[in-house]
């Protein structure tokens, strides 16, 4: 391993990291203790990496304080096999609020969990052979991978590259299976787990989270320019050549703090699949030696990119690897997003897309999304897909299947026809409130609304089926990537958002601000501003992103009034 120069003041998470390798602190001791509802700061920490979030109900908080866990599964690619369905499904009633939230990083989280069933979820999660290791925490997260299957070979080829990152990329703690599956009390003084040292990130892990992903040119539905390190595939006559290595991407700013910011990855070089492996581990062992230790603010690899420049990456990435990339090859994404409905494989198999409103898997009084999803699963043990954006994908369809599958979604609640309109079908939304403990706003619970008053002045605009990617997230940390689509609400306070404007369809450009703060109540007149002069004055086909990216943004900025975009594409 490269030793990085020890910085002067480490941060407190660094500390814990220290002391802990093995990241089981005192967990153990808290879990099997039942007088405790909650675990310590520190615990707190550590749990993360175990792929769990101490969290409380916000909805509760002015009546007492009641503690609640999210846990989030680590599912390479969204494969979901229907195994796993079966036992989420059934742990996430029994242990969680009776839903599974669909990530966007196409993870599944189970949210609402007591502390008491803290245990008994995990045992299942694992004992289903899955896992929430390193879904969380200063590691590498869940790896995306294009979900929508056997259009053609190289899908699933993809698909298998994201999982052998994955694995590569897993940290080596025996704390987690001791813990969670085994039941053990941990001796922390035992000097094994004290010296305990990873044989990828070290002892002290990465400065912070670390996050990959893969994507299919045309298709950029990964959003493959937010990752830290993002493969794009090359494809000649249907093989698949290599990659193109990017790094260096992140959404995550703060309010305020001009030194936190989005930026979109730099194009690095091509490599061909042999040397995958090593080049992913070179990358996360650059963040884990150059990552700003002394601030967490500032501690992801995108920080490192942006100061210390493409031509000094690629440099420290020939160190590691004795080797130089070669230069990369073209390539061009024009669009992003899921198919829905029914669709043809390769094989002749069929894959039904199903829009999912906020990634939430539930039932409600008129939609029994999670029942259907539970009778498809038990009848037809179909493998399961969730997307980048939220939706999930039934693939391996047969013929035969799918007139029962058609019934069994009327049954409930669910029509295939018109699942939902153009800007329902694109929107995301962070789960904000009530869990989500750096929530400033509404996100999730607040989509339906915001929908609404977008397709009302859409319609009132004379352009009711306009597509436009519509995203909120509850503060600006941007976790349903609302700095890439074209309209973006970020929270700023209750009931207060900031306005983005100007992504584009291939996720390729990151949008800008527009107004710094505006109501719930206000946003139906911004809206009918901007949708009746996209009216007027649009070029033909020209998308709202677009047109706000070459009018109404160039305006703003002219006038002194917008910065410009951190690095545009
Ligand atoms: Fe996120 C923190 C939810 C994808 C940037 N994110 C959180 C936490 C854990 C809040 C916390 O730290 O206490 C949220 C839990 C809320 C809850 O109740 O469930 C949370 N993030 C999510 C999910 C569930 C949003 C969703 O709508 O699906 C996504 C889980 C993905 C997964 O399966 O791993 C999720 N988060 C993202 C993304 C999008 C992506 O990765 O493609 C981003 C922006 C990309 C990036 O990382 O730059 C993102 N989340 C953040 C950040 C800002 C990090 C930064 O660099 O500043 C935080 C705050 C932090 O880490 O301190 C955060
Ligand atoms: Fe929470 Fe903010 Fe992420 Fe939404 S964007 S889930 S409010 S951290």
């Amino acid at each position: 391993m490269i030793e990085s120069a020890a910085p002067a003041k480490l941060t407190r998470n660094e500390g814990l990291k220290q002391a802990s390798p093995t990241l089981a602190g005192t967990i153990a001791q808290t879990l099997t203790n039942p007088a405790l509802d909650r675990f310590s700061d520190d615990d707190y920490e550590f749990l993360k990496f175990h792929g769990i979030y101490q969290q409380d109900d916000r909805d509760k908080r002015k009546v007492a304080k009641e503690y609640i866990f999210m846990v989030r599964g680590r599912l390479p690619g969204g494969v979901v096999s229907p195994d796993h369905y079966l036992v989420f499904d059934q742990l996430a009633s029994t242990y969680g609020n009776n839903t599974l939230r669909i990530t966007s990083r196409q993870g599944f989280q189970f949210h609402g969990v007591v502390k008491s069933g803290l245990g008994p979820l995990m045992k299942g999660i694992n004992e289903a052979l899955a896992t929430t290791l390193a879904a969380c925490g200063d590691v590498n997260r869940n790896v995306m991978a294009p979900p929508t299957p056997a259009m053609d070979s190289v899908v699933e080829h993809v698909q298998a590259d994201a999982r052998r990152v994955s694995d590569a990329l897993l940290p080596q703690t025996p704390a987690y299976h001791q813990i969670w599956v085994e039941g053990q009390t941990l001796n922390l003084d035992d000097a094994a787990a004290k010296d305990f040292v990873d044989p990828l990130y070290g002892k002290v892990y990465l400065p912070r989270k670390f996050k990959a992903a893969f994507a299919i040119p045309p298709l950029n539905d990964v959003d493959v320019f937010t990752n830290c390190l993002g493969f794009v595939a090359i494809i000649e006559r249907g093989e698949l050549l290599g990659y193109n290595l990017l790094v260096g991407g992140g959404l995550g700013m703060s309010h305020g703090n001009i030194q936190t910011y989005p930026r979109l990855a730099d194009v690095i070089g091509f490599l061909p699949p042999k040397h995958l492996i090593k080049v992913a581990q070179a990358v996360l062992t650059v963040h884990r030696d150059f990552g700003d230790r002394t601030n967490r603010k500032h501690a992801r690899l995108k920080y490192v990119l942006e100061e210390k420049g493409v031509a000094w990456f690629r440099g420290e990435l020939r160190e590691r690897l004795g080797f130089d990339l070669e230069p990369a090859r073209p390539f061009e994404f024009t669009r992003q997003g899921d198919l829905f409905g029914w669709h043809q494989q390769a094989d002749g198999r069929h894959f039904l897309g199903l829009y999912v409103e906020a990634g939430r898997v539930k039932d409600t009084e008129t939609i029994r999304l999670k029942s259907a999803l539970r009778q498809i699963t038990t009848e037809y043990r179909l493998e399961i897909r969730l997307t980048p954006s939220q939706n999930l994908l039934l693939i391996n369809v047969p013929s035969s299947a799918r007139e029962g599958i058609n019934a069994i979604l009327a049954e409930n609640g669910i029509t295939l026809n018109h699942q939902a309109s153009l800007i329902r079908q694109t929107s995301m939304a962070c789960p904000s409130m009530p869990t989500c403990g750096l929530g400033l706003a509404e996100s999730e619970r607040a989509l339906p609304d915001i929908l609404n008053r977008v397709e009302q002045e859409l319609a009132a605009a004379g352009i009711p089926d306009e597509e436009i990617i519509v995203r909120i997230t509850g503060c600006p940390n941007g976790c349903a990537r609302s700095m890439m689509s074209e309209i973006g609400f970020v929270g700023r306070a209750p009931n207060k958002y900031q306005l983005y404007l100007g992504g584009n369809q291939s996720s390729t450009r990151l949008n800008r601000l527009y107004k710094e703060s505006v109501k719930l109540e206000d946003i139906d007149a911004e809206l009918r501003t901007l949708f009746t002069r996209f009216a007027k004055e649009r070029t033909s086909a020209e998308r709202f992103g677009d047109f706000c990216n070459r009018v109404v943004l160039p305006e703003l900025e002219a006038s002194h009034s917008v910065a410009p975009a951190a690095n545009p594409a």
